[in-house]
C-alpha cells in the first residue's frame, strides 16, 4: 500500500500528566516536542504530506491520533476511545477526516474501540479485543469492513495494551511479531520477524512507503529487519514510551 497522507497533532503541556501503565517515569516535554518534530520529518522523508494538527491541551492524550479512527482508501471509520479522558478527541479529528473523506463512518456506544488495537494487513482487518476495545466495538467494525469488501477477523488479546503494541504488518506477507502474537494461530499464515523479549517496544513500527521506521535503540530487531530486505529509519521514542506510546499511535496513515 501507498501511503500518500498522514496526519499528526503537536502534543500539549498537558501530555507529561497522561494516561500511562509505565514506571518509566515523567516525560520531558521539551524533548517530547523535539522527538515528535523528528517524526514528522521522517513521515516527509517517506514521501508522505503530513497534516500536523495544533495540540489541545484538554486531551493529554491526543497527541496518539492512531486511536481515533481506522482509514482506508475510500473510507474513513471514526473510532470511539475506550478510555473516558480520551473520548472526546474524536470532535476534533472528524472535520479533518471531512475534509479528505466522503464516506465516514462511526463506531458508536456501548461500542468503543481504540485505532492501536486495528492491524490492516492487505485485506484483511485483524481487531484486537483490549481493555479499550471491546466486543460491541469490534463487531461494528467487522461488519462496517465486510460490507467494503474486506475481511475483518476479532483477536482477543491476553497482555497486550493494544493489538499493535505486539504486532506490525511490513508489507510482502511480512509481520513484526513479539510476545503472544509470536506463536498466535491467527498469524501463523505470515512471515514472522520475532522480536525478542529485550526488545517488546520495537513490535511497535512502521511501514512508510520505501521505509520501515523503527524506534531507536532496539539493534536485534533492526538488524533482522534489515536482513528481510526494508529499509529502516530509527527514531528516539523514549518520551513517548512512558505514556505507553509507539511509532504507530503518533500518525494516522492513508
Ligand atoms: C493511552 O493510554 O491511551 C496513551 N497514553 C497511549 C496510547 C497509545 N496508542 C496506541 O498504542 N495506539
Amino acid at each position: 500500500v501507498m501511503f500518500n497522507n498522514t496526519i499528526v497533532k503537536i502534543p500539549g503541556e498537558s501530555y507529561v500528566g497522561g494516561l500511562t501503565t509505565s514506571d518509566l517515569g515523567r516525560p520531558n516535554f521539551e524533548l517530547a516536542l523535539e522527538q515528535h518534530q523528528a517524526y514528522i520529518e521522517a513521515l516527509k522523508k517517506c514521501g508522505t504530506t503530513v497534516r500536523v494538527l495544533p495540540c489541545n491541551i484538554e486531551f493529554p492524550d491526543s497527541t496518539f491520533v492512531e486511536d481515533t479512527a481506522v482509514l482506508t482508501p475510500n473510507f474513513a471509520v471514526i473510532s470511539n476511545p475506550g478510555a473516558l479522558s480520551r473520548n472526546g478527541e474524536i470532535h476534533e479529528m472528524e472535520p479533518v477526516l471531512k475534509s479528505f473523506y466522503k464516506s465516514i463512518y462511526k463506531i458508536k456506544a456501548p461500542g468503543t474501540l481504540d485505532g492501536g488495537d486495528i492491524l490492516q494487513i492487505e485485506d484483511h482487518f485483524y481487531i484486537g479485543i483490549s481493555a479499550r476495545t471491546n466486543h460491541d466495538g469490534a463487531l461494528q467494525l467487522k461488519t462496517i469492513l465486510e460490507l467494503e469488501g474486506y475481511k475483518g477477523t476479532v483477536v482477543e488479546l491476553e497482555k497486550f495494551f493494544h493489538l499493535k503494541t505486539g504486532i506490525a504488518y511490513l508489507g510482502n506477507q511480512t509481520i513484526v511479531v513479539a510476545g503472544e502474537f509470536i506463536d498466535h494461530p491467527e498469524f501463523n499464515q505470515y512471515q514472522k520477524i520475532v522480536v525478542p523479549p529485550e526488545e517488546e517496544y520495537a513490535a511497535n513500527c512502521i511501514r512508510v512507503n520505501d521505509f520501515v521506521i523503527i524506534p531507536a535503540g532496539y539493534p536485534i530487531t533492526k538488524q533482522k529487519i534489515n536482513t528481510a530486505g526494508f529499509h529502516t529509519i530509527e527514531l528516539e521514542m523514549s518520551e513517548f514510551r512512558k505514556q505507553d506510546g509507539g511509532l504507530s499511535c503518533l500518525s494516522l496513515r492513508f
